[in-house]
């Protein structure tokens, strides 16, 4: 199964509310390429790092593709381009983030600026990941350290605002 995060935190001139930005960028995505099979519910969640940037809306959806990871992540960066992400620093507010949470259970160790890691390397970290993941995927078990995902949710830092919209 392969599985995309979508996220974003600032409103669009052009296409409106993050709400409105990420359905439209779902809508578009979703094409003879790249289909998509299913959505999780909305979450509202508190950036992390937790900083005062306004809060996140987040989802995890599922696709199926014949496209290789790399060429889904391209995919997903043309699609973050059209609905206006400029890209700045590490963790800067955006109108839009489409992230490659795990590729079937595909596992690369590549690290490194805009080198494919997967499953994502920040996954374990983030409750906007996990908890939308979950609804999707329950019984879902981590490619590298062979963790179910409620370990992994179990183990997540304290205190991480995450709720469902
Ligand atoms: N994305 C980040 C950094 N922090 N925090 C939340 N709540 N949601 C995000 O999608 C997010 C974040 C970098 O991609
Ligand atoms: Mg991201
Ligand atoms: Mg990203």
């Amino acid at each position: 199964m392969i599985f995309i995060g979508i996220g974003g935190n600032l409103t669009s001139r052009k296409f409106g509310s993050s709400f409105e930005v990420l359905r439209s960028a779902l809508q578009v995505l979703d094409s003879n390429e790249c289909k998509v099979v299913r959505c999780s519910p909305w979450y509202r969640s508190a950036p992390v790092p937790l900083t005062d940037q306004p809060d996140y809306l987040n989802a995890v959806f599922e696709v199926t593709t014949e496209f290789s990871a790399e060429r889904l992540l391209a995919f997903l960066h043309e699609i973050e381009r059209k609905f206006g992400r400029i890209r700045t620093v590490k963790n800067a507010s955006r109108i839009i983030d489409l992230d490659l949470i795990a590729y079937h259970h595909k596992a690369t160790r590549q690290k490194g600026n805009g080198r494919l890691c997967l499953p994502h390397p920040r996954l374990t970290e983030r409750a906007f990941v996990l908890l939308p993941l979950f609804d999707l995927a329950p019984n879902w078990i981590h490619p590298v350290n062979g963790k179910h995902i409620l370990e992994l949710i179990k183990e997540l830092p304290k205190n991480q605002r995450c709720e469902r919209v």
